[in-house]
């Protein structure tokens, strides 16, 4: 655990919108992907965790980021943002598209650390987001829930959202309660980022530097 990473120093490595332009594996920069449905706030937890408003695209109209972008931080891993899945507006030709270009990253042979699941606290899971969890529970990769936009609920509810999330997916995946992580964060309002940063740094065998 001697390593130190600084998630300030995050810069977009590529934005690949075929599977050609995937950066070549570095196995000394381990993946970590954020996935989840379109506007859930990946490109803003990205944002939040490197520390900047600016790096990765975000907006106010669901399917923007149709691309998977790999950002490296402090030359120690990888954030990668996959395309939001579930967006009703584009036609179910591209959504196959997304999801295959998605497909052929996560079954890529990529050095592959740690799949965050982002799921709305507001909202229990829906027919995609649980689509998704049984696609990463089949292909066997390590995965935890990120409940976004936290700032949108009281104390109170958001705690009862998270014993609700929580136990539905530990009861459809028979879990034990140790086996599913899972963190709530408010990118916007800065609310679990440092802890979601020492988690990351965690996965990878490192601390993450007190940058604040
Ligand atoms: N209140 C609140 N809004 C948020 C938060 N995070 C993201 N948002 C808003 O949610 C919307 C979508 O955020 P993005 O980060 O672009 O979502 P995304 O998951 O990258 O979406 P796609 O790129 O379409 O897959 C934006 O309008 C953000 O301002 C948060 O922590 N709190
Ligand atoms: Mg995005």
């Amino acid at each position: 655990m001697g390593k130190e990473i600084n998630f300030r120093l995050t810069e977009l490595l590529a934005t690949c919108g075929n599977e050609r332009q995937f950066p070549q594996t570095d196995h000394s920069k381990p993946e970590i992907v954020l996935a989840g449905k379109s506007n859930v706030g990946k490109s803003m937890l990205i944002n939040a965790l490197a520390g900047s408003k600016k790096l990765a695209y975000t907006s106010q109209t669901p399917g923007k980021t149709r691309l998977v972008n790999f950002f490296e931080t402090d030359q120690a891993l990888r954030l990668v943002d996959i395309p939001g899945y579930g967006y009703a507006r584009v036609t179910s030709g591209v959504r196959a598209e997304y999801s295959d270009l998605t497909d052929r990253y996560l079954t890529g042979g990529r050095p592959l650390a740690h799949i965050l699941l982002l799921l709305d606290s507001r909202h229990e899971p829906g027919e995609l987001d649980w689509q998704m969890m049984d696609w990463l529970q089949s292909l066997g990769h390590p995965w935890s829930v990120i409940l976004t936009k936290i700032d949108k609920l009281s104390r109170q509810k958001l705690r009862e959202q998270e014993r609700l999330i929580r136990s539905l997916i530990v009861s459809n995946y028979s879990l034990t309660e140790g086996e599913l992580t899972l963190h709530s964060v408010s990118a916007q309002k800065n609310i679990g980022i440092r802890e979601l940063r020492q988690f990351l740094a965690y996965l990878i065998g490192a601390r993450a530097k007190r940058t604040d």
